[in-house]
């Protein structure tokens, strides 16, 4: 595998809005990013993903830009912008932002004048397309609720396409100018000095242009536009040309957000000549889906879940790297999903980190991750912000729960969960705003934040940066990095465990997790333990001496541990 300097790196991702507000309007900002780029260094980060800072009506939180060349008044100056540029760079950090580029806003010019002038160029920059027998022009249910057909005020049987909210209005990635503008665009940012960008929703690019309807998959006689998405193939060409004439120049990083991907296109869009860089590790959340909806989506199983992490790594080996993701912005806390009840606690948050932080593939981190922040329960739709999670609120009391379940569903599913301000301290707002902050802080910062954290050697904090450095040590990162992935202990029912091993050398390292309410003991066989590098519960002396005796060893519930070992 031809080395990338992207290879080695650690990622996080901030959530503006949410991140640190350095001037009490309630909003963070672009002054708080400056100012907490010494904490992120200290963790261990070398790669920042900004979400999205453009301006923006926010009507799906800046993932709908009105302006790509601009910074949201909210969060700052383009002056603030590279300071925060240059201040990366003196601290050997990148940054990456978000490219959002399906869709823009409906407020975005192009979009105005496509609506005002029917003859005009920019009708050619959207999907405004005839209807058919009186119906809009196909049955697709948008990501967010209702149809993707949006009739043309004014204009009789006609209809714009948005596969996300109606003032996210598809960019129609067939016209060779839209994408001259789109890539004039990612090349001025490129310019400036960005590292890459992560790349949302990108696989809805490609529409099939016949919009042929599919059979209904709900109570609304609509089917789900991801039918479409996962029906029509081409993307590649687009995707590659856009590489081509911007990434590719600058040996930009490239994160994908993959969905609906087809499996044997995998190296296509990650190997050695990919599409991209990399792309997020999906695979685990999409377990959290239900048929319909959040409302009837199962809880995780364990062996489901664990068997879907092998296969998923197992199918990347050899092909290129997965960024591996416990939550980001549009989840709920990966804390909360992925531990079971008898596992929320500081010590089962350390073992998600050490089974996810040593997989192969490029850990991005999400704010709040590194102090354990869970999910954020409200007792009224009304204090939700997100336009998902209102959607499926009422979808939910369409299906017959009541007020109260509905709103369990969002406790456990709701992307508000992961959009709750940062939890720096104690103090009120947790230290994130002398302000009101525009989406409630979870009550439980008093006991989960950084400034307690950072003064209790053993917290959930400073796990994650042992955990990160360890990664990164001198003596161990070719393997983290370039090592395979071999699963273990898979006979065990509650044991998540693997090894990292790297060709033509000794060195063997063994990750091993209790997710089980028991203890387990596993037995070493043929292998000599050679030393513990980490152990989310302190008794790592006890567990080399146990190994080193017997060649077994018991991990008590939620304890991990990572031994070296090489073969008798
Ligand atoms: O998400 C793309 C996407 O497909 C989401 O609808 C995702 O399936 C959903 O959030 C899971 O609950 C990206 C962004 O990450 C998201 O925040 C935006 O809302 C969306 O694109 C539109 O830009
Ligand atoms: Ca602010």
């Amino acid at each position: 595998m031809t080395k990338r300097w992207w290879h080695d790196k650690v990622a996080y991702q901030i959530y503006p809005k949410s991140f640190y507000d350095s001037n009490g309007d309630g909003i963070g900002d672009l002054g708080g990013v400056l100012s907490k780029l010494d904490y992120l260094k200290d963790l261990g980060i070398d790669i920042i993903w900004l979400s999205p800072i453009y301006q923006s009506p926010f009507v799906d939180q800046g993932y709908d830009i009105s302006d790509y060349y601009k910074i949201a008044e909210c969060f700052g100056t383009m002056e603030e912008f590279d300071t925060l540029l240059a201040e990366a760079k003196k601290r050997n950090m990148y940054i990456i932002m978000d490219l959002v580029v399906n869709h823009c806003s409906s407020e975005h010019k192009w979009f105005k004048e496509a609506l005002k002038n029917p003859k005009g160029e920019y009708r050619d920059y959207f999907y405004f397309v005839k209807g058919k027998n009186g119906q809009p022009p196909s049955n697709y249910r948008s990501y967010f609720g209702g149809s993707v057909w949006e009739p043309v005020k004014g204009e009789k049987d006609l209809y714009y396409l948005h596969m996300f909210s109606k003032e996210q209005p598809d960019l129609n990635w067939e016209n060779p100018k839209v994408r001259e503008q789109i890539y004039r665009m990612i090349n001025w940012w490129l310019n400036k000095g960005l590292a890459g960008f992560r790349i949302d929703a990108i696989m809805n690019i490609k529409k099939d242009l016949e919009f042929k309807s599919f059979e209904p998959d709900g109570e609304d006689g609509l089917a789900s536009c991801t039918k479409m998405v996962e029906a029509v193939s081409g993307i590649g060409d687009f995707l590659e040309e856009m590489k081509a004439v911007t990434f590719e120049p600058k040996d930009a990083f490239t994160v994908g957000e993959v969905f609906n991907m087809k499996k044997e296109e995998l190296e296509d869009f990650i190997g050695e000549e990919g599409h991209f860089s990399t792309m997020f590790d999906f695979s685990a959340h999409l377990l959290t889906l239900g048929e319909h909806g959040w409302y009837d989506a199962k809880p995780i199983d364990f062996k489901e879940w664990r068997q879907t992490i092998i296969s998923s790594q197992l199918e990347a080996e050899g092909i290129g790297f997965k960024a591996n993701i416990i939550e980001n912005h549009d989840e709920p806390r990966g804390v909360s999903t992925f531990l079971p009840d008898y596992a929320q606690n500081d010590d089962g948050k350390k073992m998600l980190a050490t089974v996810s932080l040593l997989l192969r593939g490029i850990p991005f981190l999400f704010q709040g991750q590194e102090i354990g922040m869970t999910n954020c329960r409200h007792n009224d739709i009304n204090e939700y912000d997100d336009i998902n999670t209102i959607d499926q609120y009422h979808l939910a009391l369409d299906a017959g729960l009541t007020k109260e379940q509905a709103l369990k569903v969002c406790y456990t599913h709701s992307r508000d969960n992961g959009r709750t301000p940062m939890q720096w301290s104690a103090t009120k707002h947790a230290g994130f705003s002398t302000g009101t902050p525009w989406l409630p802080v979870n009550p439980n910062y008093f006991s989960i934040n950084v400034e307690k954290q950072e003064n209790q050697p053993n917290s959930v904090l400073n796990y994650y940066k042992e955990l990160i450095a360890l990664r990164k040590f001198p003596a161990y990162k070719e393997l983290f990095v370039y090592g395979s992935f071999v699963p273990a202990f898979t006979e065990y029912d509650y044991i998540f465990a693997y090894f990292r091993t790297l060709k033509h050398t000794d060195a063997k390292i063994l990750v091993a997790a209790n997710f089980g309410q028991e203890s387990e003991t596993l037995e070493l066989v043929e292998l000599q333990p050679e030393k513990v590098l980490l152990m989310n519960t302190g008794f790592e002396k006890e567990i080399f001496e146990e190994a080193d005796k017997d060649g077994c060893i018991t991990l008590h519930s939620c304890e991990a541990v990572v031994i070296v070992v090489t073969d008798y």
